[in-house]
This record gives C-alpha cells, structure tokens and sequence, in this order.
C-alpha cells in the first residue's frame, strides 16, 4: 500500500469543499466544449494519463554561481528528495516519475531503492549521469571536458561513468540514459572545434555499446554555460549530428532553456520528429539565458506552441509516440514542492490546450492559406480555460483540487524543518 507523505483525510476534506464548485465549472467548460464538438471528458481523461518526470535534484532549493539560499527543511539526501518527490505526485497527480544524477544521487543499495520509491508511489526515469563536476578522490579532472577531452584517461572516466549510470538505471528500472556534459572551451584557439567532436562521438559511442537494447541515450544540447566560448554539443544540430552516428537508440533532449533567446523551440521540436530523433525535454522557462524559472512562467505560449507540434506529431505518428517529459528547474526563491506541482499543472495545462486545438479547421485554414483563420483556431485553444479540465483529472486521479491550499494546511514543510537536518549555506545544488 502506498505511503502517501500527506494525510489523505486532509485531502479528502478540502475536495468535499472545493467539489461542488469544480463541478459547476467543468459542466460550463463541457458546454462551450461541446458547442464546439469537443469532449471534455476525452481531453479529462488523456490529461489524467499525461506524466511529467521530477529532477531529484530539483526538490532542493538550486542556487546561482552567487550564492543559495536555503530553505528550513529541504531534503539533504536520495531518500527525503523522494520524499517530497512523493508530495507533489500525491496533490498534484502529474508526476508518477523520479529522475536521478549521479553521483548526486549515490546509495549502497539500488534495489532497496527502488522498493522505497515504489512504497510511495513513484518509479525511476531517465538516470542522469555528471562528467561536469569532479568528486573528491576522482583521478582525472575534468577542467580539460569529459567524452570530448584532450585526454585519453579522461575520456575513459567518463565513458566508465556514464556505463555505471547504465547499470544503477538497470536496477531502478529506468529505461534511458541522458548525457549531457559540460564540453567546450572559453578561448578561440583552446581547442580545435573539429576533432573535438569526434572525440565526443568516439566515447560516447563507448556508452552507446553498452546500452540495453530498450533503452534510449539521450543527448541533451545547450548552447552555453559552462563553456562561454563553445559548447561541443550546442545546439540541436550537433545533438542531432552526434546521435544519428551513434545510431537508432540516440535521441536529442530539447531543455527549453537551452536555446538563444527567441529561438523558435517548436520548429526544433518539429524538426527533430521528422528526423525520427526526439527523445524527449527538460520543461523549464527563461528570460534571458539557462534560467531555469518555472515552466510556464515567463512564456506559456511558447510551451503551448511546443505542445502543438506534439500532439499534431502523434496524430501524424504510425507507431507509438512517446518522447520523455521532464521538468528541469532551479528554484531558487520558492519552496520547490510548490514550484514543481505549480510546473506540472502549467504543463499539463498546456497538453490540455494542444489537445483542443480544432486540428481539422487547423489543416484547412492552412490549406487555404488563411493565416488569421489559422492562427485564430490555435489561439481559440490557447485562451480556453482549462483550469476545470486540470482539477477535475486531479480530483480523480487521487489528488488535491486546491494543491496550494492542502499543501500549506499540512505543514508539511515545517514538520521536516523541524526532523530534517539543515543544508548549510554556499552556491550549487544540493
Ligand atoms: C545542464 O544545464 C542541465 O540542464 C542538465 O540537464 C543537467 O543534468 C542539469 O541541468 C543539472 O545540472
Ligand atoms: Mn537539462
């Protein structure tokens, strides 16, 4: 039996409150949906299917290069992030997956991990290994990279590194590595942009070979930070580059906060399907670099637009389509329960939107070349409220109507303040 971290009479008396009014909303929304020949309960129920994956890392209050400011009773280890992982999945009912770093995220005994994640109701996705930051007691450094570094013995950590992620994931029950890595140089001159990328893919071929044959490598690209001058794989070029020679299991991780500002995501998103090559995102938002802010929060519309071309590429798809969703973010000045149930609901808010696109009236308009005709079908579905659609999915699936509101009266946080032991101060992520 699930251990749910929150009290589940609690849960149970604030929905006895907040249903009558849900109801009423969600039959208005069903009327106007209806006029229109949409289903709610259709949309409903494929948003009670939709999950979004939480970084482990993300449960601890994330820092800048200048300073962290932590937060009385956030998890310090593995098994309180799961903890509170286990929080926003119970009210927020979005969040079914956990998804590791390593060695961040190191225990003596995966397998008694794994049965503690499932105890409270979560599994393992993608497992995320770390050539980007050395460990104490580690031979190579990686100041010179990683998988494309000068040097041989460093590459071979890394490989080795990123094979151990393999096996961890194996006994977790996760079904995809991610790599990214902090390549690149600061200098004109530093390295040759040539033959650094093929020593990327020569060792990250090393990792390909030892991959299960269900499994998918995804490699995520990110045009800057911590290389200011060039990143070895920078933008969805290179990514797409490096995994069609490594070959059917690699895939290319879109982070949204990835990109030059402006950067029209969506066509990337398109144009990595075509190719056959999406593997999956790391949702987060931004206003001017790799911010990392709350999904959704600066430029929902973009994150709309993203979930478009998803849901047009899995009309369009034969077989199954299922890139990986995950939510990468850094929250510095919120408590992180709160700012990933929040991120969740935008983006499955935003799944909710696509889903109500009127595709058909779409694909005429633009047959037709009419623009305002097109563009007024999308951004019919982009305005709709789907606030009711979200809640009513949550009420189902076991959640909490008002997750803010449940959350806060459990004091859930000032409980662990008072169990847990403190982070203490400094830069980086717990
Ligand atoms: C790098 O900025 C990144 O987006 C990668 O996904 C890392 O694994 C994660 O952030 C944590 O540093
Ligand atoms: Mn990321």
């Amino acid at each position: 039996m699930t251990q749910f971290p929150i009290s589940t009479d609690l849960v149970a008396e604030h929905n006895n409150g907040d249903r009558p009014a849900l109801d009423e909303d969600y039959a208005a929304l069903s009327a106007r949906l209806a006029r229109k020949g949409m289903n709610i309960d259709s949309i409903k129920d494929q948003v009670k299917d939709f999950g979004v994956a939480v970084p482990s890392w993300g449960a601890g209050r994330g820092g800048t290069r200048f300073a962290k400011f932590p937060l009385a009773g956030e998890p310090t280890n593995i098994h309180e992030k799961l903890e509170d992982c286990a929080v926003i999945h119970q009210l927020g009912q979005a969040t079914p997956r956990v998804s590791p770093h390593f060695p961040w995220d190191c225990v003596d005994d995966y397998g008694a991990l794994r049965e503690e994640a499932a105890d409270l109701g979560l599994g393992f996705d993608a497992v995320n290994s770390n050539t980007f930051q050395d460990q104490v007691g580690q031979a190579q450094t990686y100041a010179t990279g990683s998988l494309a570094s000068t040097v041989p013995a460093t590459r071979e950590q890394a490989v080795a590194h990123n094979i151990d992620c393999i096996e961890i994931g194996r006994k977790l029950g996760s079904e995809s590595l991610t790599v990214w890595v902090g390549d690149g140089t600061n200098f004109p001159g530093q390295q040759d942009l040539g033959s650094s990328f093929d020593r990327y893919v020569e060792a990250a071929s090393q990792i390909y070979a030892a991959l299960p044959d269900d499994w998918t490598m995804m490699l995520e690209h990110k045009m800057f930070e911590p290389a200011f001058y060039s990143s070895i794989i920078s933008d969805w070029g290179s990514s797409l580059m490096a995994a069609q020679e490594l070959g059917e299991k690699a895939k290319c991780l879109v982070d949204l906060g990835h990109h030059a500002p402006n950067v029209n995501i969506e066509q990337i998103v398109a144009r990595l399907n075509r190719a056959g090559k999406l593997g999956g995102f790391h949702f987060n938002d931004s206003k001017y670099g790799d911010d990392d802010l709350d999904s959704g929060s600066i430029n929902p519309h973009q994150l709309f637009l993203v979930f478009n071309e998803l849901v047009e590429a899995a009309n369009k798809s034969d077989g199954p389509f299922n890139p990986s969703y995950m939510i990468d973010q850094s929250h510095n000045v919120t408590d992180p329960i709160e700012s990933m149930i929040s991120s969740s609901e935008t983006i499955a808010g935003c799944y909710a939107k696509a889903l109500l696109v009127d595709r058909d009236a779409l694909h005429a308009a633009q047959h037709d070349n009419d623009v305002m005709l097109a563009f007024r079908t999308l951004r019919a579905a982009y305005s709709t409220d789907v606030a009711p659609i979200l809640a009513m999915a949550r009420a189902e699936n076991g959640g909490a109507i008002d997750w803010l509101g449940v959350y806060r009266k459990s004091q859930y946080r000032e409980r662990k303040a008072q169990e847990r032991k403190a982070v203490g101060l400094g830069a980086g992520i717990v």
